[in-house]
Formats: C-alpha cells, structure tokens, sequence
C-alpha cells in the first residue's frame, strides 16, 4: 500500500489544526454540505473552551491513491511531551511557521525533536493572507534556525511551500495562482519518504499513544515498522525493562477521517490502533512473542515543574464533588500517566498526597481542570521546580514588547534572577532573550502583563540545568484570611475594602483560614467577611441592598497556583476554586509561623 505518514508541528498558535481542517475538506471527507465546526480536530471540550490543541491527535485523507496519516500536535510548550512521542510514527513533518511572527520558541523545540527523529521536514510558510506578511524574512530565519540546530545533511535542502491554511490555499513560488492545497498534497508525495518495512512476517511496532475509549477500554496507537498485525492473532508485548507477556489482538482499526476504522489487518508502513490489551503502556514493543524484539525511541525531556495534590481537607469537603478519598485520587492520576509520558505522579511520606510532575504550570492546570470535571476534589500546593541534586531548570525566556516598557521588563526579570543575553530593536519593538531560572517563571506572566499594560508577548523554553541562582522575591502583598465560618456577607465585605481586593462575594461560604481576599501590605491579615451588623432600634438608611461592592477577582486554575505561597493550598471542586491556608486554626497558624521565623533566624 502506498503510505505518507507526517506530524503538524510549530509553535502555539501558527495554525495547525486549521491546516488539518482544511486538508480534511479539500480530501473530501466531508459531504457537500455536511456542517463542519472550525478546528474540528480539537475535540476535547478543554480544548475547545481554550481553543488550543492539548492532545496529539490522528487523522488519515486519501491523496489519490496514497494514504497520508496526519498527526496534529499541540503547539504550547507544557505539551511538548505530546511533540515528543508523536513523532517517531511518522517519516516527515511540516514545519509551519507564521509568516508574520517567523520561527519562534516552540518551533525550535519542535523542529530539534524533529531531527533527533531522522525526519524530513518540509517548511510551510503559514497565514500568508496576513497583511504584514513578509515570507522572505521569516525564510531566512528559518535558513538560520536550521543552522543554529545543525541540522543534518539531508534536510538541508528542505522544499519549502507558502500557504494561507485557513483559506485553503498553497503555492510552491510567490508568483504561482493560489486556489487550493494541490502542490502542497505533491510536496507531500514527493518529499516525505514512503515508510520501509516489508508486510512479510510477525509484527513489529511500539506504542506511540494510549487512548481510552469507553466501550474498549484502551487503545495502543502506533506505526507498524515491520511485517502485519492481525485480527486475533497472538503477539508478544516487551517492555521497557526487558519482560515479555503473551497477548492477543481483539481489534485492529486505521485512521480514517475523523474516526477510525476497522480492519482484519495492518501492514507495516501504517498507522493503527490495537485493541484487546488490558495492561499495556506508551513505549512498549508488540513483536513476535517466539522471537521478542525491542524498538528504542529517543526519550522524552523530564518534568520541570511539581505540585502536591492532598485530599481536601477543608470544612466543605465532600460537599460539591463526588471523589475526595484518597484512594480514588491516587488510582485516577496514575491513570493519567498511562497516556501522558511528560507527567510523573509519586507517592509520599503521606498516604494523603501525591506528587505529581509535569512540563509547566499549563501541563498540570488541564490535569486539575480535568479531574474537577470528573467530579474529583482535592487541595493543590504551590508549584516547586525539580532541583538536580543542586541545580535548577534554567529557560529562555523571549519577551516582545514596545520600546517603552523594555526597561520595565527587565528590571522585572532581573529581579527574578534573569539575565539579559540578547536584545534587539525593530521598529519600534524590542526582542529581549534572557536566561531565568524556571522558579523565577512561576507568576511572571500576571506581573509582565500587568507591568506593560498586556503589550509584552512572552514565550520560554527550557535550556538546561545549572547552578542555583540564590532567593527569589515571591508574592510581594500578604492576604485577607478568614476567621469566620458562614456565608461572606456585603456588609462585612464592604468593612474591609480598603484593606485590598476581594476574592469572594456576598453568599459565598467562607471558613476558618480561607483566603477571602489580598491584603494591601505585606503581612497577612485575619479578618470577618461574614460579620453582619448590629442591630438597633433605630432603621439605619444603609442598609446591605444599598450597599455597593467591587466584583471579586477570579482564579482561573493556573492562575490560582501561581498565586499562592507555600504555606497556603488551592482548593479544587468541580464548582469552586477557593485559596486556602494550609493550617486553618488562627492560632495554630501563628505559632507555625513563629516557629519558622525562629528555625530562620537561627541558620
Ligand atoms: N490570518 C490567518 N489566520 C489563521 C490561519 N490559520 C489559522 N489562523 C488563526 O490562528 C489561530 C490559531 O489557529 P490554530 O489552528 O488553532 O493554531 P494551532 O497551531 O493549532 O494552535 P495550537 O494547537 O494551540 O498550538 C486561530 O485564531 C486561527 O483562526 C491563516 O491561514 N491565516
Ligand atoms: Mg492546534
């Protein structure tokens, strides 16, 4: 059979999923007047709601009569995991850059696993309809990023193809009519290598993704290197550490379209989805069990970034979510892991808590946002980066922004222990690079936002590990704690308004401990959200009807994680988000911090 398999790779937000979208269409997988939403290849309703890709997705479109499996990635750095894995079930990859921005963080990243992989890539110059296009420009600077990453020999002379893919077009030269993807469908053809392998003999793949799938169970995802996999055959699964099991194949499927298909057979060159094994993890070889083999794939990076997940322990527990024991918590996030190579959950000293590891603050934000959707809750603590015995993740961080705010933003990355390495001025923007170790990352993007009134554009990716860079200033304001069980009451909220913020309004149960909102100074503040006044005889005019309060600020998750200090936690339910400190009682909490500040002090 006559196979392409190719990975959309770019940074967030370059258009891939749109591309995918406009491939289905122009392959004809969808009847004439069938109604298509947008990004249809983004299914999950986090993506959805967020409009970015999360999960690497496949999809499979007859070119004539070639088979092209297309793998749609997710473009944000905390998923370059999915990147990752992906890319050793295809033989070429289109590299889209914006024809607008050029080559940005994640297309480095992207393009570097690219090669690790041996992959052919072809560069799609992508949004040309964007009317500041400048596609020669971004050219040479993809020429250079090739460089930079010492590309190999034979991808040197990589094709190149200009396209607008939301309106559906393609051209191999500037001057070429631009009316539909055909030459980038012949590029396709063309450039990327058929894959090898001969259908003859036992099977040989490794397991590239696990999917769920609610009536199956699990579904192992990868590219048959050799021989044919059939249905209700018998198969050996190797592991990582060398052992073997004997399995048997219920059902095969392809990628089809939008869905998958099912068949009697797969031979080598395809990518296929093999159902039946009840324990079987990404990574793993299926191969003939008389004669076991065992594929390598490059390994993936290493999580960056921790948090601990605890059981809730907080007066309302139990009130708004289905699962809260720890058992069920514990069993659902190493069920996480199964389909997530980049994440990593440990136990600890506690049967109650849980460290879990991921990319970035995103990576383990849609795992939250996952689980209260399924009806979990639980507390998070504050985000640690993983030291290497004592170094630290250091990244890059690239920061864009007006002229004006230049000296803003780095004195605010400085102050995180950043160093500027690089700088350069284009009309009227400033392209800053620094060096910043990851804990200086966590919060940055609130307060670089803030500090240049949303103008600064900012992308990282992770550099290396190195020496420790010495303290880090955190959350500069302390916070309102409640004292008070009940319900927060206007009256009592408005007492408080000049002491800063609110982070909950009238009705909104609050207890003992509770963050109920930010104090203007830097130390902590105990405070009554729920004291109601006093009554008298006498009607007073102001009544609470009357009285008019500022809307509460909100926590999106991520940014709820980044908010909190160390000695507080994040409250999850599938209805709420509410901070917290760790220790509720007030005075127990007093005597904690007088005991750290004495344990401080005598070091
Ligand atoms: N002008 C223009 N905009 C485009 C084009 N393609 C995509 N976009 C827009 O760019 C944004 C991002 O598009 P997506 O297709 O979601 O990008 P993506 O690369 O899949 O993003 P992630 O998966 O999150 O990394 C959307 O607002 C699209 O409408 C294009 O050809 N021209
Ligand atoms: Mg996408």
């Amino acid at each position: 059979m006559n196979v392409r398999n190719i990975a959309i790779i770019a940074h967030v937000d370059h258009g891939k999923t749109t591309l995918v979208d406009q491939l289905l269409r122009q392959a004809g997988v969808f009847r004439a007047n069938q109604e298509v939403q947008d990004l249809v290849m983004d299914s999950g309703d986090l993506e959805r709601e967020r409009g970015i890709t999360i999960l690497a997705k496949n999809t499979g479109i007859y070119v004539g009569d070639t088979k092209v499996n297309i793998v749609d990635t997710p473009g944000h750095a905390d998923f370059g995991g999915e990147v990752e894995r992906v890319l050793q079930m295809v033989d070429g990859v289109l590299l889209l850059v914006d024809a607008v921005d050029g080559p940005m963080a994640q297309t480095r990243f992207v393009l570097r696993k690219a090669f690790e992989n041996h992959l052919k890539p072809i560069v799609v110059i992508n949004k040309m309809d964007r009317p500041n296009a400048r596609p020669a420009q971004v050219l040479d600077e993809v020429v250079s990023l090739f460089c930079d990453l010492e590309a190999p020999d034979h991808v040197l002379e990589f094709s190149v193809v200009y396209a607008a893919g939301r309106a559906g077009w393609a051209v191999r030269g500037l001057g070429d009519e631009r009316k539909d993807f055909q030459p980038l469908f012949k590029a396709i053809l063309n450039e990327i290598p058929a894959p090898t392998g001969s259908p003859a003999g036992p099977p040989l793949l490794s397991i590239a993704s696990i999917d769920y799938d609610s009536y199956v169970g699990r579904v192992a995802v990868g590219r048959v290197r050799e021989g044919t996999i059939r249905r209700g055959q018998t198969v050996g699964v190797r592991s990582r550490d060398g052992s073997l099991r004997k399995e048997t194949v219920e059902k095969l499927f392809v990628f089809e379209k939008l869905g998958k298909t099912e068949v009697e057979a797969v031979e080598a060159g395809e990518i296929c989805a093999v159902v039946g094994f009840e324990k079987v993890e990404i990574g793993e070889t299926i191969c003939d069990f008389d004669n076991p083999r065992f594929i390598e794939v490059p390994p993936v990076e290493p999580p960056t970034i921790s948090v601990i997940f605890t059981i809730n322990t907080s007066p309302l527990s139990g009130r708004e979510g289905t699962y809260v024991q720890s058992r069920k918590i514990r069993e659902r996030l190493f069920r996480a892991t199964e389909s997530d190579v980049a994440l990593k959950v440990e136990e600890t000293e506690t049967s109650d808590s849980f460290k879990v590891s991921g990319r970035g603050t995103l990576h383990i934000g849609i795992l939250i946002e996952k689980l209260r959707r399924e009806g979990y809750e639980f507390g998070v603590g504050k985000p640690e980066v993983i030291m290497r015995g004592s170094e630290e993740p250091i990244e890059r961080l690239f920061v864009d922004v007006p002229t004006e705010y230049a000296s803003t933003v780095i004195s605010l990355v400085t102050k995180r222990r950043g160093e500027l390495v690089r700088a350069e001025a284009k009309g009227g923007h400033v392209k800053q690079e620094f060096l910043v170790p990851s804990r200086g990352l966590i919060g940055l993007r609130t307060k670089m936002l803030g500090a240049t009134r949303g103008e600064a554009v900012m992308q990282t990716l992770f550099e290396a590990y190195g020496p420790f860079k010495g303290p880090i200033p955190g959350r500069n304001t302390g916070v309102q704690v409640s004292m008070a069980e009940g319900a927060a009451v206007a009256y009592g909220l408005f007492g408080l308004k000049d002491r800063g913020p609110h982070f909950v309004k009238p009705g909104d149960p609050c207890y003992e401990g509770m963050i109920v909102g930010e104090h203007c100074r830097t130390d902590d503040i105990d405070v009554n959200p729920c004291r109601t006044k006093k009554l008298t005889n006498v009607r007073s005019a102001g009544n609470d009807e009357n009285i008019i309060l500022s809307p509460p600020r909100i926590f999106g998750v991520e940014e709820a994680l980044e908010y909190i200090e160390e000695d507080e936690l994040v409250e999850v339910t599938p209805k709420s988000l509410r901070l917290r400190k760790r220790i509720l009682g007030e005075t127990a909490r007093r005597k904690a911090a007088r005991d750290a500040a004495k344990v401080g002090s005598a070091d």
